[in-house]
C-alpha cells in the first residue's frame, strides 16, 4: 500500500525515466530498433521494474504510467528518425493497459502527435496476457495491427502454449527468451531448441530476435542459425536517451 502511494507520487513528480536498448540486424550489426524499458529512481534509489510493475498493475497505475512511456518514447524515436536513420521502437505492453478504455485510440494519438509511422512501432506481448479478457485483448491488438503497427511475442518459448499463441494472434516477430540463448554453445538441448525456434520463425516469415546475448559465441551461433536480429549486453546495454542521441550521431552499428 505504501508502494502504491509512492508510485502515484512518482508519476506526478516525474521520477520515471525511459532507457532504450538497441536491437541490431545480426548480419550487419546495424541498429534497427530500440526497446523502451522503464526505470524508477526513487530519490537516489533505483527500483527494478520487476518490483514495481506488479503493484502498478494491481493498482491500475500502470495505465497512466504506460501512456506516459508510450507518448514519450514515440516522441523521442520520431526525433531520432528525423535526425538520422529510420529506427523502430519496441514497447512492452501490460495486460491492464491493453484492456483499459481508449487503448487503441491512445496508441493512434501517440503516433499522430509524434509523427512516428505505425510501421515503426512494435508492441511486445507475452502469453499470459491472453489468460484473462483474451477475446478483447486479441481484438484490440488486431485492430492496431490493421493500422500497420507490428506485434511481437516476447519471452517466446517460455509460455504454456507458445505455438498455439501464434495461431491466436497475427504476429510479425518473436523474441526468443534469454533462457534459451544463455545455453548456446554450452548446452546441447538449449542450442537445439534455439535452432528449432529460429527455423520455425523463419519458416513462418516472422522476424526472429534473440534476446540476452552476452557472449561472442552466442552471436556466432545465432548468425550461423540464420537468426535475423539480436539484443543483449554484448551488443548494447539499455541506455538513457542521451546515449541513443550519440549513437545516432556517430554510427549505424554497435
Ligand atoms: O529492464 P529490465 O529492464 O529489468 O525489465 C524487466 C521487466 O520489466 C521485463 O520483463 C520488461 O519486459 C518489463 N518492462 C520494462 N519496461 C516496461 C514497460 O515500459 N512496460 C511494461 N509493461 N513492462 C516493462
Ligand atoms: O522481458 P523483456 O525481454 O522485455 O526484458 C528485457 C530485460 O532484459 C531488461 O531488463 C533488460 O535490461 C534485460 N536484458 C537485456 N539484455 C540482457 C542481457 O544480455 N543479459 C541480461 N541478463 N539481461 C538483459
Ligand atoms: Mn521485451
Ligand atoms: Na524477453
Amino acid at each position: 500500500l505504501e508502494l502504491a502511494a509512492d508510485l502515484q507520487r512518482a508519476l506526478i513528480e516525474q521520477q520515471f525515466a525511459i532507457e532504450y536498448q538497441p536491437v541490431v540486424d545480426l548480419a550487419t550489426s546495424r541498429v534497427t530498433a530500440v526497446e523502451a524499458l522503464v526505470r524508477w529512481w526513487r530519490g537516489s534509489v533505483f527500483v527494478p521494474p520487476d518490483q514495481f510493475l506488479g503493484p502498478a498493475e494491481d493498482t491500475g497505475l500502470i495505465v497512466p504510467l504506460s501512456e506516459w512511456i508510450l507518448r514519450e518514447s514515440c516522441r523521442e524515436v520520431a526525433a531520432w528518425r528525423a535526425s538520422s536513420w529510420d529506427i523502430g521502437l519496441s514497447l512492452n505492453l501490460s495486460a491492464r493497459q491493453i484492456t483499459a478504455p481508449r487503448f487503441v485510440e491512445t496508441v493512434e494519438e501517440a503516433l499522430a502527435e509524434s509523427g512516428l509511422p505505425a510501421s515503426a512501432l512494435t508492441l511486445e506481448v507475452i502469453e499470459e496476457m491472453l489468460v484473462e479478457d483474451a477475446e478483447e485483448t486479441i481484438r484490440r491488438l488486431s485492430e492496431l495491427r490493421a493500422l500497420g503497427v507490428r506485434l511481437a511475442i516476447d519471452d517466446f518459448g517460455t509460455g504454456y502454449a507458445s505455438l498455439a499463441f501464434l495461431r491466436q494472434l497475427p504476429v510479425d516477430m518473436i523474441k526468443i527468451d534469454p533462457s534459451f540463448v544463455s545455453g548456446l554453445g554450452r548446452d546441447d538441448t538449449l542450442t537445439l531448441l534455439t535452432r528449432t525456434i529460429v527455423r520455425l520463425g523463419n519458416d513462418l516469415g516472422l522476424v526472429v530476435v534473440a534476446e540476452g546475448i552476452e557472449r561472442p559465441e552466442q552471436l556466432e551461433l545465432l548468425r550461423e542459425m540464420g537468426c535475423t536480429r539480436g539484443q543483449g549486453f554484448l551488443v548494447a546495454r539499455p541506455m538513457a536517451a542521451r546515449g541513443v542521441d550519440s549513437l545516432m550521431r556517430t554510427s549505424l552499428t554497435v
